[in-house]
């Protein structure tokens, strides 16, 4: 349908006035009983406005062509003047209060060790950070072995409670399937995947009170199967802490609308409750954007989707033990909403994060060569392997869903000066 759609506009954009009259007016006639059909609602004026308006493939071309000139640019490290290099002598080094963080299957050890073994390589041979790593079951003693082999810090592995992993015993269960059943008819990742939805509501609102990691204030969450393509040679912990930073990403993507309907109006439903805990440079403009993919926004109730892609993030644990980000978190756990829909928990940590703090707190690590299929970040630092492309992103079809250039251009007033 949306491709049915895409042409009506492209052929009216070519075939007169009349026909782009005829084209649009369909376009929005179709797009609206599509809407009221699936929500029930009727469709806002305000956004069917802005996606007549919007010129999709040219937004997405202007903005990939930003992306592409920023990234190509050369960048090393943060020039704050306070960086902390790796010391000569680790035995006396003073680390920050942090800790690696992994939550992992035993079945797999394999892409895990490969994504220690670059974590180590780039990072932390020359910091020697303790990691820990978090399952819902028992690790194996093969795994421990195995992993206890690579690391070079300390390392605990840990299992998860129940009664934080496992899903409530009060979602309504014939609810919770009526609603997976429309999300498959979306195509909504892992919708029908009960584990995913736990894993999803323990990274948002769980880890951060395990009692392993009560221990520490800083966490750098890394995954199975992801790979760091650049050297960092400075101490990122001490880089958060000097810099009064609390959240650290990489790649910035729109988020898949579907799973997230409820997700913005519980929001603004309990900060109208609580308003006290909004920050006064909270990124609204940026929550809210809705010109690169205006039906996300709409779907979404007026969240842009926009969010950091959280299999890589450094982020300050404090912030997330804190009294808002607490009751919100509760608040919209008490929705049923992790389950009801597919709230990952990367749209909530970015929501968390730019709603109740200062946006400043957030930095974008753009000297860090990352990648998590199917999307890289892959700067022109002097300091990368050479195993990616500089400035590639992704396939080309996929460009769209790249929102990075919103968070520089809307939410911070200095983020291309960091480097
Ligand atoms: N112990 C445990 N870890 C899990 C479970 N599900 C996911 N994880 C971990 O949680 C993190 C996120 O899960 P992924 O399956 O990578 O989710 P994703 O990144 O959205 O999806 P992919 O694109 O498939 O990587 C990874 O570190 C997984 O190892 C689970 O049921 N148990
Ligand atoms: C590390 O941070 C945690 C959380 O803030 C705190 O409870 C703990 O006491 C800190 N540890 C040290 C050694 O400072
Ligand atoms: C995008 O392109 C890649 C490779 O060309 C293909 O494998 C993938 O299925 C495409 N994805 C979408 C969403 O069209
Ligand atoms: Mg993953």
């Amino acid at each position: 349908m949306v491709s049915l759609t895409k042409r009506f506009t492209k052929l009216a954009i070519f075939g007169g006035l009349s026909f782009i009259l005829t084209a649009s007016g369909l376009w929005l006639y179709w797009d609206a009983i599509q809407y009221m059909m699936t929500s029930g609602k009727l469709p806002t004026l305000d956004f069917q406005f802005e996606e007549f308006m919007s010129k999709h493939d040219d937004i997405v071309d202007d903005m990939m062509t930003k992306y592409d000139k920023i990234m190509k640019m050369e960048v090393k490290e943060p020039s704050v003047g306070n960086l902390v290099y790796a010391p000569e002598n680790l035995a006396d080094y003073q680390r920050e209060n942090a800790t690696l963080l992994m939550l992992v299957r035993n079945k797999e050890l394999i892409t895990a060790l490969q994504a220690i073994e670059t974590v180590e390589s780039q990072f932390n041979h020359k910091f020697q950070y303790p990691y820990v790593f978090l399952n819902d079951k028992e690790f194996t003693d093969k795994f421990k072995k195995s992993i206890t082999e690579k690391v070079s810090g300390q390392v605990f592995f840990e299992t998860i409670d129940k009664e934080s992993w496992d899903r409530p015993d009060w979602i309504d269960s014939a609810k919770e399937s009526e609603r997976i059943k429309v999300m498959r008819k979306y195509n909504v990742g892992y919708a029908d995947k009960l584990s995913y939805h736990n894993m999803c509501r323990y990274y948002s609102r769980g880890f951060y009170n395990h009692p392993r990691l009560q221990q520490f204030k800083y966490y750098w969450r890394f995954e199975p199967g992801t790979h760091y393509h650049t050297s960092i040679d400075y101490d990122v912990f001490k880089f958060m802490s000097a810099n009064d930073k609390t959240y650290g990403f990489v790649i910035s993507l729109y988020d898949i609308e579907r799973s997230i309907e409820t997700l913005w109006p519980e929001t603004i439903k309990f900060i109208e409750q609580n308003p006290q805990f909004v920050d006064k440079n909270a990124a609204w403009d940026w929550l809210t954007e809705k010109k690169q993919n205006p039906q996300k926004t709409r779907i979404a109730n007026g969240y842009s989707t926009c969010h950091f892609w959280s299999n890589f993030e450094i982020g300050d644990m404090d912030f997330f033990r804190s009294e808002a980000y607490t009751k919100w978190v509760d608040h919209l756990d008490a929705t049923g909403g992790f389950y009801y829909e597919r709230w990952g928990d990367a749209p909530v940590h970015s929501i968390g994060v730019t709603l109740f703090q200062d946006r400043s707190k957030v930095h974008w690590f753009r000297d860090i060569g990352y990648y998590h299929a199917p999307y890289y970040q892959c700067p022109n630092n002097p300091q990368a392997d050479g195993k990616c492309k500089v400035g590639k992103f992704s396939f080309p079809n996929l460009s769209d869903q790249n929102c990075l250039i919103n968070w520089i251009e809307m939410a911070t007033d200095n983020e291309l000066n960091m480097y």
